[in-house]
C-alpha cells in the first residue's frame, strides 16, 4: 500500500473512533509533531488536534507498528520512519521569539508589580475538578494585560470577569491601579474570598462575587461595562454563558471581549461553531493571538480522558503542553444581547462534550 493511502486509511480510523474529524493535513501535522518531541504532551501541543485524536491517532499508529513505546516515550519504528520519508514529513520548526515567550508582548508589565503577584498567587487556592478549573501561569496573566493595555482596553475602563478567576485577572488588572472598576463574578467561593481579601488589604478597586455563570446576568450587570473578560469551557453552552454573557455586559457598540480558546479540548468545527455565533450576533474578532495562553497542570489530570487514553502514562509534570489561543473581540453597531437561563445544564452537561478530555 502506497505511504499516502495508509495514512488515508489511517485518517478515516481516527475520526471513527474519536468522533471527530481531522484532514489529512492534520495527521501529518500529528506525524510532524512525534518526529520533533518524543513526549506525548508535547505532542499534543504541537499538533494543534483536540487531545481526544491525537490520543486516538497514536494508539492506532502503535498498534499498526509505525510508532512504539520505550521508558514512556515516543518513537518512530523502522516502518514509521520508512513511512515518514515517503511522506516527506519535516520536524515543526520553532520560529517564535524566545524572549516573550511566543506571544509578541512583554510578559513583565512592571517588574515590582508582577514580582508582588508572583507571591501573592502562590498562595491561590488549588484547580478543582467540579469547576473545570486550570490556571494559566503568572506570566501569561501579565501578558494578556499587557496586550489589553496595549489596545487600550484596561485604563479608566470599567470591567468585568466572568468566571476563570483562577488566572487571577481580575486581581492582576486591579493591582496596576490603571483600570475604573474591576468586577469578578466567579462559581468558586475561595476565589472570592481570595480576591475579596487582597482587595481590602491592598485597597484595590476590586468587587468580587460568587455568582453561578449558568443564571441571566442579572440587570444591573447588562450594558454596563467597556471590557470583558473570560476563559470558559469549550462547549457551546459554555459559549452562551460565559462568552455571550460577557458581549450582553458591554456598554455598546465598539466594546471589547478577550477570551481564551483551545485547540485541545475543540477542534477546527468547533472554532467554526464558535465563530459563527459570534458573528450572528454581530461581534467581529480582531485578533487571534496562538499559544497565547499557557497553563500549568492541574492536580486532576490523571483522573481525566486526556490521562486515561493517553499512550504512554508519563505524567507532564512541569512541562507547558496546554495552551490556548486567545480571542480579542469587539462589538459592532447593532450587537445582540444575549443572556440566557442554562441552568437546566446541570454540573458537566454545561462543560464537558465530546471533544473535551480535560474536565
Ligand atoms: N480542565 C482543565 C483545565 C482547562 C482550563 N480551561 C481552559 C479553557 C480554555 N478556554
Amino acid at each position: 500500500m502506497q505511504a499516502i493511502d495508509k495514512i488515508e486509511k489511517i485518517r478515516k480510523e481516527i475520526i471513527k473512533r474519536s468522533k471527530i474529524w481531522i484532514s489529512l493535513n492534520g495527521v501529518k501535522r500529528i506525524l510532524s509533531a512525534i518526529k520533533t518531541t518524543s513526549n506525548q504532551w508535547l505532542i499534543i501541543r504541537y499538533s494543534y488536534e483536540p487531545i481526544n485524536v491525537v490520543n486516538t491517532a497514536l494508539n492506532i499508529l502503535k498498534e499498526e507498528k509505525i510508532v512504539k513505546v520505550k521508558d514512556e516515550n515516543v518513537y518512530f519504528t523502522n516502518i514509521g520512519k520508512k513511512l515518514i520519508k515517503e511522506l516527506e514529513i519535516n520536524k515543526i520548526e520553532n520560529t517564535k521569539c524566545v524572549f516573550c515567550e511566543g506571544r509578541g508582548f512583554k510578559f513583565n508589565f512592571d517588574k515590582n508589580l508582577f514580582k508582588k503577584f508572583f507571591e501573592i498567587q502562590k498562595q491561590r487556592p488549588k484547580p478543582m475538578k467540579v469547576f473545570d478549573q486550570g490556571n494559566v501561569t503568572p506570566q501569561t496573566t501579565f501578558a494578556r494585560i499587557s496586550l489589553a493595555y496595549n489596545f487600550g482596553d484596561i485604563q479608566n475602563k470599567e470591567i468585568l470577569i466572568l468566571g476563570a478567576e483562577d488566572d487571577l485577572l481580575g486581581l492582576a488588572i486591579a493591582m496596576t491601579g490603571k483600570a475604573k472598576s474591576v468586577t469578578i463574578l466567579d462559581i468558586d467561593k475561595r476565589l472570592i474570598d481570595f480576591d475579596n481579601f487582597w482587595a481590602k488589604k491592598l485597597n484595590l478597586k476590586l468587587n468580587a462575587f460568587v455568582f453561578d455563570l449558568r443564571k441571566k446576568l442579572p440587570n444591573d450587570l447588562l450594558g454596563k461595562f467597556d471590557t470583558f473578560f473570560t476563559d470558559p469551557s469549550e462547549t457551546v453552552q459554555a459559549i452562551k454563558g460565559f462568552i455571550l454573557k460577557g458581549v450582553a455586559s458591554l456598554k455598546g457598540p465598539g466594546c471589547v471581549g478577550y477570551f481564551g480558546f483551545t485547540l485541545k479540548d475543540s477542534s477546527l468545527v468547533k472554532w467554526y461553531q464558535l465563530e459563527k455565533i459570534l458573528n450572528k450576533n454581530k461581534i467581529v474578532i480582531t485578533e487571534i493571538l496562538p499559544d497565547f495562553n499557557h497553563y500549568e497542570n492541574w492536580p486532576y489530570l490523571e483522573e481525566t480522558r486526556s490521562f486515561k487514553n493517553s499512550l504512554t502514562k508519563k505524567n507532564p509534570n512541569k512541562i507547558i503542553w496546554y495552551t490556548s489561543h486567545w480571542y480579542r473581540i469587539v462589538t459592532l453597531e447593532g450587537f445582540k444581547r444575549v443572556n440566557i437561563d442554562l441552568t437546566k445544564f446541570s454540573g458537566k452537561k454545561f462543560y464537558d462534550d465530546i471533544e473535551n478530555s480535560t474536565s
